[in-house]
C-alpha cells in the first residue's frame, strides 16, 4: 500500500488509537445487480457487478496490558466508537444498531472456532448506506477479513459465513447474492451466480454500453418487513406447487408452464410473487445470451420487463423508483432501466451508451429534483475486483 490515501488513513488511525503499528487494510465492495432480483433466496440466478464503491477496514492489534483485551470499532460515517471485551463477544445479543453487522460476523467466526484477537478497527466506506448497493454485505465481508487478519478462509465459506451472520444477528433472511459478489467480483465483468450450486461464471459485457446507478435517496420503512413477507410468500408458493409437482424444492425448479397450470389453485398474491421469480430467472439467462450476441436492444427490453415484474407482480418498487425508470427511458442513449436491490427505495440501474452518461446524469437529476425536491446521487458502475487485503492502493 502506498501513497496519499494510505498515509491519510494511517494518520487518522493513529489519531484515533494512538498507534498504527501493524496496521493492515481490508476492502470489500458494494454491488449493483443488473438483473435477477429476489431470485437468490429462491435458489435461482442473479447477475451482479462488484463496484468500485467499497468498505475499507483498517485494523491493528491492540496492546493488552492484562486480561483478554478489547475489540474496538470506529465508524467514520456514524462518527461512533464502540468497544467490547473479546471474551464477551460470543454472548452479545442484537441491539438494532449498525454494530449488529460486525458483531454478527464475529460470532460466526467464533462458531467456526476462529478466535477473535484484541484489535482496533477503523471503518471507512464509500458505499452509500441504505442505497440498495449492499453496504451491509460490504461491511460484513470487510469485517470478516479484518477479524481474520490474514488467517485463510475459503472464499465461498467467507460469503456463506457473512450471509449466516446477517440471518442470525440482524435477523434478515437474505439470499447469498450480496455477500457472494462482494467476495467474487471481478474487474470488467458481471458475475452470473447460480444460487443453488453456488457456482458462477464471469460475463463480459458488450464494450459499447455502460451502467449507472441513480439513488432515490429514500429507504421506505416497509423495506425490512416486506422482504421477510416476500420470503414467506415464496415458501407458500412452493408448498402450493408441491401439491401437484412434488419434486419442486424451490421456485428455481418451476417452469412457466408448470406455474400456469397451478396458478388457479394458489392465492392470487402468492401466484403473482411466484410469477415474478419464475419469469425473472428466465430473464437472467436471456440477458446473458443477448449480451454474448451483443443484442443491446433485447438487453434493454429485459431490464424494463424486470422492472415491470418487480413493480406489479412482486410489488417491491415505489413512486421514486418508478419515476426514475420512466424518466430514464425518455433520455436519448438509454437502452434500459430498472430498480436494483431489495426495493422500496435505493437505486435504479440504467444501461446506456457511454457518450450519453453526462447528459443522462444532468437530465435525470433535474427531473427528480423537480418532482421530489431531492437531489439524486448518480454513480458510474465500474465492475471491480472482489474483497481482499489492500496492499498497494491509493483508492481510499
Ligand atoms: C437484498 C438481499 F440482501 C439480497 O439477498 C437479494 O435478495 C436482494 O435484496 C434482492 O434481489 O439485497
Amino acid at each position: 500500500m502506498a501513497g496519499l490515501a494510505e498515509s491519510l488513513l494511517k494518520t487518522d488511525f493513529r489519531k484515533l488509537y494512538g498507534s498504527a503499528e501493524g496496521m493492515r487494510v481490508f476492502r470489500a465492495p458494494g454491488r449493483v445487480n443488473l438483473i435477477g432480483e429476489h431470485t437468490d433466496y429462491n435458489l435461482g440466478f442473479v447477475l451482479p457487478v462488484a463496484l468500485d464503491l467499497a468498505t475499507y477496514i483498517a485494523t491493528a492489534p491492540s496492546a493488552v496490558p492484562s486480561g483478554p483485551g478489547k475489540l474496538r470499532i470506529y465508524s467514520e460515517f456514524r462518527q461512533e466508537m464502540r468497544e467490547w471485551e473479546v471474551a464477551d463477544l460470543g454472548a452479545l445479543t442484537p441491539q438494532r444498531h449498525w454494530t449488529d453487522y460486525p458483531i454478527g460476523v464475529a460470532q460466526e467466526l467464533l462458531r467456526l472456532g476462529l478466535a477473535i484477537a484484541p484489535a482496533n478497527l477503523l471503518i471507512r466506506s464509500t458505499v452509500p448506506e441504505g442505497s440498495g448497493l449492499s453496504s451491509s454485505a460490504a461491511l460484513e465481508v470487510s469485517t470478516a477479513l479484518a477479524l481474520l487478519a490474514g488467517r485463510p478462509l475459503d472464499p465461498l465459506d467467507l460469503a456463506r459465513l457473512c450471509q449466516r451472520a446477517e440471518h442470525n444477528f440482524p435477523g434478515i433472511p437474505c439470499g447469498i447474492m450480496d455477500q457472494y459478489i462482494s467476495v467474487f467480483g471481478r474487474e470488467r465483468s458481471a458475475v452470473e451466480i447460480d444460487c443453488r450450486s453456488l457456482g458462477h461464471r464471469f460475463v463480459e459485457l458488450p464494450a459499447d454500453i455502460t451502467f449507472v446507478a441513480v439513488n432515490t435517496m429514500v429507504k421506505h420503512a416497509l423495506a425490512g418487513s416486506a422482504y421477510k413477507d416476500r420470503v414467506a410468500e415464496c415458501a407458500a408458493a412452493v408448498a402450493g406447487i408441491q401439491r401437484k409437482f412434488p419434486v419442486v424444492k424451490s421456485l428455481r425448479d418451476v417452469s412457466p408452464e408448470q406455474l400456469e397450470s397451478v396458478e388457479p389453485s394458489l392465492p392470487a398474491v402468492v401466484a403473482r410473487r411466484a410469477r415474478h421469480v419464475v419469469t425473472e430467472d428466465a430473464r437472467v439467462g436471456r440477458y446473458v445470451d443477448a449480451s454474448a450476441r451483443g443484442d443491446l436492444a433485447l438487453m434493454g427490453k429485459l431490464l424494463v420487463e424486470s422492472h415491470r415484474s418487480l413493480q406489479h407482480d412482486y410489488e417491491v418498487s415505489c413512486a421514486e423508483l418508478d419515476f426514475l425508470v420512466a424518466t430514464a427511458l425518455t433520455i436519448d442513449g438509454v437502452l434500459g432501466s430498472r430498480m436494483t436491490g431489495g426495493g422500496f427505495g435505493g437505486c435504479t440501474v440504467t444501461m446506456l451508451r457511454p457518450d450519453a452518461v453526462t447528459r443522462f446524469s444532468e437530465e435525470i437529476a433535474r427531473a427528480y429534483q423537480r418532482q421530489f425536491q431531492a437531489t439524486p446521487q448518480v454513480y458510474a458502475c465500474r465492475p471491480s475486483a472482489g474483497a481482499g487485503e489492500v496492499k498497494d492502493s491509493e483508492e481510499f
